[in-house]
């Protein structure tokens, strides 16, 4: 097991305990312990029961047959025989209940424009859009390509595809053109939406041209969709006839009314690409009814949403965070939310406080690595603000050390609001691991017990019950993956051959302490969590050797103050070949084109060879343990011991 050993050491030193503060617990959804462990014991015993419970709470066109199909597992199958649609539960439900005029989205640009839109307002715009794909051509199962900023048009266009049962796929805004194409090509998509550009700190970035970039040859496809961002900021859009249009063009002239499509249980609702330990970006398959259910009920109980909240999650919709917890279960709930365009800190450290004091938030949902960095910008800019609106806190996305999670208690929460630190992944679909924020006493680092319906075992690579090893997951849930795309034997093999296909596989360490809560202790395999990003380290080896003096490389995490892991990459160049700062620029630059610049490594350092078995594997612990600093361990197994010392020496030298 390769965790992250100094994330062990701080939260095993962890013993301070919080329980919820007793106004909060008296009005919650879940409210004290007792009534966790009672509903938890009901959701185990009889999970069928409980999720049809759920189920009954949210719109269906035809109920369900059996709540859950075990018979083609791996492959689970929940509320077989159902018809429903994720955005009619997202937005003509609360329309119907005469809620159409509560605000929806308050939406913040970067720049300080900003827009109001009511869940009525939301359904004509996601009706027109819809309308418009569908006189493009666009038909159920397509599926389409979201490439866009933090603009309600986003939200729009996700639900636009939910409405007519198009398979949307959202590339996060900050990936390359060659991950695009990557993405483009593996789902064979039909047709892309982007803008002409976005703001980030201050400056446009041109995706449109990122997007003309990617997606030059690709013959599938047939339409490109450009809004237009930049009215202040005109960007030059070369708009290719007969491919491109403009938004704004495409649904000045549709019908308001757009029908939501009958989709069956199973039916695909998105893929979401994400990094695994080999290969590509594997694209993870979410299916309609279960993913309905799962992501409305974690969004009300564990942030135990009431119909006067004012919610904001920071994530962007570009990763699963902003799927499940902007769109889809945070609009079942019909709350109000906010979205925000840009970076924390523009045009100053304060815009994020600027944001909860102007629209009131109630409950804020950040991630561990934005947390740390408020802390190093310094607490003038938090205690200036009013923050009193709030009463719930969150995060996600990697684990939060007990430092920040104090910081973000005092600081943010006033000793107040309880947080709900949330262990979950792009392919859970949703929670898995949380604090019920009015019955779990939490404590600084930890994820504490599952949600409802989720078994968690702690175990060996040989499936003996462990206190700290490899976290696994004993029953389906309904927001589980269903497959990956293209790909059925690589889900297998991923996920559910570990322990036989007894146990889902997430990829995490874990220990369980005297009280049964669970600590996440990092990954177990290949993936590295930079700032809350999963990457894979074979993306960026496999970039490297691409480079015509690289003979080969290896990609470790190593901890980051601010992004919880960096990257530090060794690098062999080829025997006679230039190894100095140019041959660095040119492999960052490989990599802001191939995946991102969100995937730079910290450190390039070239060595001579890489420390490897006798058999020829790279021994990535010693290069870890090099890359921290650490005395090296045993070196015994090595073939040549003496590669480390010069490896550790170069690395001295910076
Ligand atoms: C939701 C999301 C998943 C991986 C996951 C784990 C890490 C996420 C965490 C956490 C500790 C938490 N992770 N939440 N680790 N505590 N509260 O982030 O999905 O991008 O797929 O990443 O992130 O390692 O396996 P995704």
């Amino acid at each position: 097991m390769t965790t992250d050993n100094s994330s062990m050491e701080s939260v095993s030193h962890e013993h301070r305990k919080f329980p919820p503060a007793s106004e909060f617990a008296a009005s919650a959804h879940i409210s004290g312990e007792a009534a966790y462990k009672a509903l938890y014991e009901k959701s185990i015993q009889d999970p069928e029961a409980f999720w049809a419970e759920a189920a009954e709470e949210l719109h269906w066109f035809k109920k369900w047959d059996s709540v859950l199909d075990t018979s083609e597992a791996p492959f689970f199958k929940w509320f077989d025989g159902s018809r429903t649609n994720l955005s009619y539960n997202c937005l003509d439900r609360h329309i119907e209940a005469g809620r159409g005029d509560k605000i929806a989205i308050h939406w913040e640009g970067e720049p300080g424009d900003a827009r109001d839109i009511s869940y009525k307002q939301m359904h004509l715009e996601v009706c027109r859009f819809a309308n418009a794909m569908k006189a493009r051509g666009v038909k159920k199962s397509d599926r389409i390509a979201i490439y866009l900023p933090m603009i309600p048009e986003l939200a729009i266009a996700v639900l636009a595809c939910a409405r007519i049962g198009a398979v949307h796929s959202v590339i996060f805004a900050g990936f390359s053109a060659d991950s695009i194409r990557d993405r483009v090509l593996d789902s064979e998509t039909c047709m892309v939406i982007t803008a002409d550009g976005g703001y980030r700190r201050g400056k446009m970035l041109e995706l449109k041209q990122i997007v003309d970039e990617g997606i030059a040859g690709c013959e599938c496809v047939k339409d490109v969709v450009v809004v237009k961002r930049g009215d202040a900021h005109p960007v030059d859009c070369n708009m290719q006839e007969g491919r491109d249009s403009w938004y704004h063009d495409l649904v000045a002239d549709v019908e308001d009314e757009c029908p939501a499509e009958e989709m069956e249980a199973e039916d695909l609702l998105f893929l979401l690409y994400t990094s695994g330990t080999t290969g590509k970006p594997k694209g993870i398959m979410h299916t309609t009814a279960g993913y309905q259910v799962y992501s409305y009920l974690t969004s009300k109980y564990v942030f135990d949403l009431k119909q006067d909240d004012v919610y904001w999650c920071t994530a962007d919709v570009g990763w699963i965070t902003g799927h499940t917890y902007i769109v889809y279960g945070i609009m079942q709930n019909g709350v109000t939310q906010v979205m925000y365009e840009g970076a924390p800190n523009h045009p100053d450290e304060g815009r994020f406080w600027d944001i909860i004091e102007k629209y009131k938030v109630s409950i804020f949902y950040t991630a561990p690595t934005a947390i740390r960095a408020f802390m190093k910008w310094g607490d003038d800019w938090v205690t200036r603000k009013d923050l009193s609106s709030l009463r719930l806190l969150g995060t996600v996305g990697e684990p939060i050390n007990p430092e920040a999670w104090m910081w973000y208690h005092k600081m943010i929460g006033a000793e107040r609001c309880p947080i709900v630190d949330t262990w979950w992944q792009t392919e859970t679909g949703g929670h898995m691991l949380t604090p019920m924020p009015g019955a779990t006493a939490t404590k600084p680092g930890c994820a504490t017990l599952p949600f409802f319906g989720i078994e968690p075992a702690i175990l060996t690579d040989d499936g003996e019950t462990v206190e700290a090893g490899i976290l696994a997951i004993k029953k389906p849930w309904p927001g589980m993956l269903r497959g990956i795309y293209g790909d059925p034997q690589r889900f297998k093999g991923t996920y559910w051959c570990k322990w036989d296909g007894k146990y889902y596989f997430p990829g995490d360490g874990a220990r369980r302490d005297e009280d049964g809560y669970i600590w996440i202790l990092g990954r177990v395999d290949d993936v590295v969590n930079v700032s809350g990003h999963r990457i894979g380290t074979a993306e960026l080896e496999s970039v490297f050797v691409e480079h015509k003096d690289v003979a080969e490389s290896a990609v470790v995490g190593v901890p980051h103050e601010i992004k919880g892991q960096g990257l530090v990459a060794f690098v062999t160049v080829i025997d006679g070949r230039e190894q100095d700062d140019h041959l660095r620029k040119e492999l960052v630059t490989m990599i802001d084109k191939s995946i991102g610049k969100f995937a730079r490594p910290e450190r390039i350092l070239f060595s001579s060879d890489l420390p490897k078995t006798r058999s020829g594997k790279i021994m990535r612990r010693i290069l870890r343990d090099i890359a921290e600093g650490k005395e090296l361990g045993n070196v015994t197994t090595l073939a040549d011991p003496t590669v480390v010392q010069d490896l550790q020496q170069q690395y001295l030298k910076g």
